[in-house]
């Protein structure tokens, strides 16, 4: 028996073939790792003036890689990856703040605009992190976490930065438009698996997805990250 019970302890050690989430850990790594690749290499087919913006995508996709190769074999173990997770995204999500200011710089982007951009999404993670781990009440720092979320997506969609984008017009404009509904539709599915994860009020709305906070995350990453940084590549080739 105890034989046994080790043999089957071993068969599951690593990547367990019936864990759906452990599956997205393992692709959402490969798939990081290899957009980083993708997007250093394109470095060289871009005019000048796009390679800091494809240098970082590439951050932005290899700081996940990094992380994703630490929550895999976290989950794998069967410990929390809530650290690991925030880590990356107040890495990740500023240098997504940073990629608006780079493509519209040439339109007057300033810096404090960025730093705005970066202070709102710091808000937002670290409200997020404080109610996630426990620290503090889940409902109401994913509550403030959702203020400073509303209030980016609400100045990229209404503020200065989409005068500035209607400024610059053209292929500018177009990645500009895409890369707002990535964080109004795209960004949106966070809080879903925030919810989904923590009790609150929302917890009987959210039942069906309850214990799928980690799937809906890496899904969360995967379309944003890797989307993010597509969307520039094609402002890149498409705008010499
Ligand atoms: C690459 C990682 C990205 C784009 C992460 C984005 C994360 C968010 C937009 C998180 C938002 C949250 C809320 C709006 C409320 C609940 C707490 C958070 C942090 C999950």
């Amino acid at each position: 028996m105890e034989n046994l019970l080790s043999f089957t302890s071993i068969l599951v050690d690593g990547l367990n073939p019936t864990d759906a989430v452990a599956f997205t850990f393992w692709t959402g790594y490969a798939a990081m790792a290899a957009a980083s690749v993708f997007f250093i290499a394109a470095m060289s087919q871009v005019d000048s003036k796009w390679k800091t913006s494809m240098l970082v995508s590439a951050l932005i996709t290899g700081i996940a890689a990094l992380h994703y190769y630490y929550m895999r074999d976290a989950h794998d173990a069967g410990t929390i990856t809530t650290a690991y997770r925030y880590v990356d995204w107040i890495l990740t999500v500023p240098l997504m703040c940073v990629e608006f200011y780079l493509i519209l710089a040439k339109a007057g982007a300033t810096k404090k605009l960025m730093w705005q951009l970066i202070g709102l999404s710091t808000l937002m993670l670290v409200a997020g992190y404080v109610g996630e781990s426990g620290i503090g009440d889940a409902v109401i720092y994913g509550t403030l976490s959702g203020i400073a979320y509303f209030v980016l997506a609400g100045m990229l969609w209404f503020g200065n930065p989409q005068a500035l984008a209607n400024k610059a017009g053209g292929a500018v404009l177009e990645a500009y438009t895409a890369l707002k509904w990535f964080v109004l539709v795209g960004w949106a599915i966070y809080p879903i698996g925030y919810m989904a994860g923590t009790e609150g009020w929302y917890s009987d709305i959210f039942s069906g997805l309850s214990g799928q906070m980690d799937l809906i995350y890496n899904i969360g990453d995967a379309v944003n990250k890797i989307g993010f940084g597509l969307v520039i590549y094609n402002l890149a080739v498409s705008s010499k």
